[in-house]
């Protein structure tokens, strides 16, 4: 990409750097194929071959441009210096097209996020503003009464990037555009109050983020002919259940077990509640608070949300009552009655306490509780005996009936958020707004980062075909002069994952179903049958994990828990104490079985479940119209004013930012049919369209009119290039205030 050839002593270069990736320049002489460059920081001399410098644009302005498109020179130091010159000004978005890049600021920008800057993007096209979040859904909105179509956000990035607080974002603009003036318990008010409902109950302190989005979450806002909004729906996609038992230092479990141990006195009397450090399930972190945030004041926030989606007093109880029984839960403890170390019972003394105040809270049996504990029904084909678990198998017994709960109730609050809100079924178009885990790469990975980044493949494979692919295609069909830009699909991965059969998850099934499986032979099944694929390997030192070569990087996952955490089995004696439960919520939750599936006891797959959620999102997705944000966490450390050079370049490639930014450069961003831009523009030069009826024709003598460069006519539509669209749009809006300036004299002088 760098054009050496023309770089001559005095030159400004960007020369690679291991520490910052590019750094700037001077050239001093060149020799050959090697320059000497003097480094602007530091004054260093350094050697660089001529072939790996690329030219630097000094006359690019100060503050940054706000449409990468806009650059002068288009290369990876050139987009990155951009984005960095752009933060340190407090300017966290940029363009690239028509995608926003957006950087997490880690501090609140005021201006920002307020109703007059929300009143100042209403009603104006992409550009004529600063980049903003706004200005995406804005665009979103009108297209969607224009177009009479669905449209949707697709916000992605990384774990901490930003994607839920800029889906907040969007959510409270579309209410301020769709909103139906002073109800306080509006829909879109109620629309608005799900998020801290579902981010109390469903989010949790990461080692990447400090409210890190546990569930992926489809929002549905659906519109009246008025462009008002009628309803909406939420779709959440696999909430993380491990975390209820297990967490690791300095992760926090759900914020909602912390919110309710900071509750009024009187409150947590009533649950029997403690301090945090006091519950199994939270202090197997030291880390109980988080910064700037107080558990008391998000107790008392969660509360009001809770009643305005319509959660009533007495269900916030129950509510709050079972979250208080699931910490007593997993306080109990169990050893042995025997030396054989087989039978578990109760431990006695404070294990005893608990199981005595879990029965209370979850109003239930509190023999049947202990019993329900420590032993099991077999089911043979001759006799049902009850079978005495050792106390590590009581104790994981115990954690599954803890996540059973918390994952039902979960389901239950997005079902009653979805009921109060509702959906209108004579709703004519919706915006969807994806929020979604963003790729994850941990020390251990285990089966939820394989579903997460399964997701993220797909989305990143939406957002290939929708950026390449479309683009390629379209200027195929149309005969447009283009010379390919070549780029990576990731349809490999995704068939190693998802394929039916042979696929990871139809491999896991399988797995599943066999009762002598292991890990070990479920991690055998997969090195022998993908023992050449290029995404996958069997990591060095390793006996039982694998790794798959993502789009964005390799993760290499822990095979132990897949099959385990793969079957979504509710113990038929965990169900029945639960429906036994004298709270009505509570038995509600577990509505009874009939004894056929109870005894059939047929294994039923989270992760094919999982996939055909994914492939069903992707159904709606693909019938929309989409807009894209891609969100970018500066540093690893969360701290504002940190531009970690390295690490936005690697979010940026793995993205596929950099890639589509090529593409959009290179070739023409916006395309109109003939009937479109005729519909648009016609109005710029009606002159020339005397007696022509032919739509080619017609746009062509526009276009010739105006003095457009660049721009090429296909077989049915129009190619215009970077900016056009927007010098076409405001030559199209001057023009339209002038008649209705001179449409409102004439009425004057008329009355
Ligand atoms: P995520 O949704 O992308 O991560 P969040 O939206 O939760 O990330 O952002 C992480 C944190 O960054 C927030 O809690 C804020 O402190 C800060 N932040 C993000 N965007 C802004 C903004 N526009 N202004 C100010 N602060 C911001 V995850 O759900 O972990 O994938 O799973
Ligand atoms: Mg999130």
């Amino acid at each position: 990409m760098g054009t050496p050839e023309n770089l001559i002593p005095g030159s400004h270069v960007w020369v690679q750097d291991p520490e910052l990736a590019w750094i700037d320049g001077q050239v001093q002489e060149i020799r050959g194929d090697e320059a000497d460059i003097l480094l602007t920081r530091t004054g260093e001399k350094v050697v660089s071959e001529l072939c790996k410098l690329f030219p630097k644009d000094e006359d690019a302005p100060e503050e940054g441009l706000d449409d990468m498109t806009k650059l002068s020179y288009f290369h990876e130091p050139g987009v990155l210096h951009n984005l960095a010159t752009r933060f340190t000004l407090n300017k966290i978005y940029t363009y690239t097209g028509n995608i926003l890049i957006a950087i997490n600021p880690f501090q609140r920008l005021d201006y920002l996020d307020d109703l007059a800057t929300m009143e100042k993007y209403k009603g104006l096209n992409i550009g004529e503003l600063s980049p903003h979040v706004f200005a995406i859904a804005d665009g979103a909105y009108r297209a969607m009464i224009e177009d009479r179509r669905n449209n949707s956000i697709l916000v992605s990035g990384e774990s901490g990037a930003g994607k839920t607080e800029t889906t907040k974002m969007i959510m409270r603009y579309l209410a301020f555009l769709g909103g139906h003036a002073n109800a306080e318990r509006s829909i879109e008010q109620q629309v608005l109050e799900s998020n801290p409902v579902l981010e109390a109950f469903g989010n949790a302190k990461t080692v990447r983020n400090n409210n890190s989005s546990r569930f992926g979450k489809f929002m549905e806002i659906q519109f009246d002919n008025h462009g008002r909004i009628s309803g909406a729906a939420i779709r959440t996609y696999l909430l993380e259940r491990s975390r209820v038992c297990q967490i690791s230092d300095p992760e926090r479990n759900y914020h909602c077990f912390y919110h309710l141990c900071a509750a009024p006195t009187e409150e947590k009397e009533r649950y029997k509640l403690g301090d945090p450090s006091s519950f199994h399930y939270l202090n197997q972190s030291n880390c109980y608070k988080l910064d700037n945030t107080d558990d008391h004041q998000e107790y008392l926030a969660t509360r009001k949300a809770m009643s305005v989606v319509g959660i009533t007093e007495e269900e916030q109880d129950s509510i709050f009552r079972i979250i208080a029984a699931i910490l007593h839960l997993g306080n109990i403890e169990f050893t042995s009655q025997d030396d054989a170390n087989e039978s578990a019972e109760v431990k006695a003394g404070e294990s005893k306490h608990h199981l005595e105040t879990t029965t209370e809270l979850l109003m239930c049996d509190r023999e049947m509780l202990e019993d329900v504990l420590c032993r099991r029904l077999m089911i043979t084909p001759e006799e049902t005996i009850k079978k005495s678990l050792d106390p590590e198998g009581a104790a994981i017994n115990r954690d599954g009936l803890a996540k059973t709960i918390y994952s039902r109730l979960f389901d239950w609050l997005v079902a009653k958020i979805n009921v109060t809100i509702g959906q209108d079924p004579s709703s004519q178009f919706f915006i969807g707004v994806l929020d979604i885990y963003g790729f994850e790469s941990f020390q251990n990975n285990s089966f939820e980062q394989f579903c997460i980044n399964y997701t993220n493949e797909k989305l990143q494979q939406h957002f290939n075909h929708n950026i390449f692919k479309t683009e390629q295609e379209d200027y195929k069909k149309e005969d447009i002069d283009w010379s390919y830009v070549e780029f990576i699909d990731n349809q490999d991965v995704l068939e190693l994952i998802e394929k039916k059969p042979g696929g990871i998850i139809a491999l896991l099934d399988e797995a599943c179903m066999f009762p002598k499986s292991t890990h070990e032979t479920f991690s055998e099944k997969l090195f022998q049958s993908f023992k050449s694929h290029k995404r996958f390997f069997k990591p060095k030192k390793t006996r039982s994990d694998f790794t798959i070569v993502h789009y964005a990087g390799e993760v290499q996952y822990q095979s132990e828990l897949f099959i385990d955490k793969n079957k979504d089995y509710i113990v038929p004696e965990h169900q029945e104490l639960l429906s036994s439960s004298r709270c009505s919520f509570l038995a509600a939750l577990f509505p009874p079985i009939s004894e056929e599936a109870m005894k059939s006891s047929k294994f039923s797959s989270i992760g094919s479940r999982f996939k055909q959620q994914v492939q069903q999102l992707m159904e709606i997705l693909n019938s929309t119209e989409p807009h894209y944000i891609r969100c970018i966490k500066p540093n690893d450390e969360l701290r504002p004013h940190l531009f970690e050079n390295v690490n936005v370049l690697q979010q940026l490639r793995s993205g596929g930012v950099l890639e589509a930014i090529q593409i959009k450069c290179a070739g023409y961003p916006t395309r109109k049919t003939f009937f479109e831009f005729l519909k648009r523009f016609a109005i710029l030069a009606p002159e020339v369209l005397y007696k022509v009826s032919d739509e080619r024709e017609a746009t062509k003598r526009i276009l010739e009119k105006l003095v457009l460069e660049g721009y090429q006519i296909g077989k049915t539509k129009v190619f215009l290039r970077a900016g056009h669209m927007a010098e076409l749009d405001s030559l199209r809006l001057k023009l339209q205030s002038k008649f209705a300036v001179m449409i409102q004299g004439r009425w004057k002088a008329r009355n």
